[in-house]
């Protein structure tokens, strides 16, 4: 594995990012063709999953693909969808070599993207950058082999992880950069989830202001009684913008028919206990296409992914703020015992903004 592969490699992932959060149910896959040491294309997955990274990078080096080396993050397919296969492709194209770093999990390909390139005499590297791409495409996976979207809990908080104060002051914890470095989270997720205490007590736009975002992630609020105010931004705005609402399975037609006229998507979800069942909740996001999901919170729902072990990345924004045990805890009730019982996260990233600290952390 050579510097110049890891090197091409990583260009063709910063290029997947681009669209990250507007490919779905597709992954977002970036490509570069690379010849003599000179790009002559760049390619990601377009918005809304097609066409595919591959296609957008062939047209743009034309006949000088002809003995390149193709650097793609994911398999490149081998089935017949709404577009050609990109293997096909590549192969048409005359590329001599294919740097991949894994196979697609997708039945559809699993290898057969590989097999086709080595078929036709393409000689095919894998494994370069294995683990950031493997990051990258988590929520893909996660869709594909286990039927649910990666969850990236966030969680702005005091220095002693409350939320608000005692009266229910919460603006602002954490400040500005802090504010707009979330906004640009929400923008590399398929979707903001809450859960319905948020949405009532906060009446949050979950839109994402500024940052140049050319569309939106779509809104869910996790409701058990679909119990809403009609009278908020979400109910307003969800003609305009998506609006999914997961509520139980025993919510009265009249009220579901009332949402449904303001726009909302509406998704019924099994219930455990009193709760929206976590793991049926985010079945159903699966199911309906989302691969990356961004919860910011109330602290119920929050808990209630973590205790069934349904949280892939935790991002802490702490401020200097101590406000004590009065003050609003970040997390609900989790149920646990020992320290052995608690999901364990690891540390893969801080940061300094404008002097609240962010921290980001991996499960397993
Ligand atoms: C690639 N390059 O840029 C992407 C790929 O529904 P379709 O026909 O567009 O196929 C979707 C599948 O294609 C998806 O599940 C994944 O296996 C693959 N995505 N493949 O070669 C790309 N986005
Ligand atoms: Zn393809």
């Amino acid at each position: 594995m050579s510097d110049t592969d890891r090197r091409h490699m990583a260009h063709a992932l910063s290029l997947g990012r681009r669209t990250m959060g507007r490919t779905w149910p597709n992954p977002a896959v970036g490509c570069v063709i690379v010849k003599d040491g000179r790009i002559l294309g760049r390619g990601w997955t377009q918005a809304g999953g097609r066409p595919h990274a591959e296609t957008q990078a062939l047209a743009q080096a034309g006949d000088a693909a002809r003995g390149a080396t193709a650097y793609v993050t994911l398999e490149p397919c081998a089935h017949h969808g709404k577009t050609p296969p990109c293997a096909d492709a590549l192969i048409a194209a005359g590329i001599a070599r294919v740097v991949a770093p894994f196979e697609d999990s997708d039945a559809r390909v699993a290898g057969q993207g590989f097999a086709r390139l080595r078929a036709a005499g393409i000689e095919v590297t894998t494994g370069i950058l294995a683990d950031a791409a493997g990051r990258d495409h988590q929520g893909f996976f996660l869709r594909v082999e286990q039927g649910r979207p990666m969850v990236t809990l966030k969680l702005a908080s005091s220095f002693d992880g409350r939320i608000a104060t005692a009266s229910g002051e919460s603006r602002w914890i954490t400040g500005e950069v802090a504010r707009r470095r979330v906004h640009l989270e929400r923008l590399t997720h398929d979707a903001v989830l809450v859960g319905a205490g948020t949405a009532r007590a906060d009446d949050p736009s979950l839109t994402v202001r500024g940052m140049g975002a050319v569309s939106q992630p779509v809104r869910v609020v996790a409701s058990r009684h679909l119990d809403l105010p009609l009278m908020s931004g979400l109910a307003r705005t969800a003609r305009d913008l998506p609006v999914w609402l997961c509520h139980g399975p025993d919510v009265p037609s009249a009220t579901r028919a009332t949402w449904k006229d303001l726009g909302a998507t509406l998704l019924s979800v099994p219930v455990r206990g009193r709760q929206l069942d976590p793991a049926g909740l985010l079945q159903a996001l699966g199911q309906a296409g989302l691969t990356r999901v961004y919860c910011e919170g109330g602290g119920q729902l929050a808990a209630t992914l973590l205790a069934a072990d349904l949280v892939d990345e935790l991002i802490g924004v702490t401020a200097g703020l101590a406000l004590g045990a009065e003050g609003r805890p970040s997390l609900g009730a989790m149920g646990i015992g020992r320290l052995d019982e608690a999901p364990r996260f690891r540390l893969i990233e801080t940061q300094d903004l404008g002097g609240d600290v962010l921290h980001r952390w991996a499960r397993g």
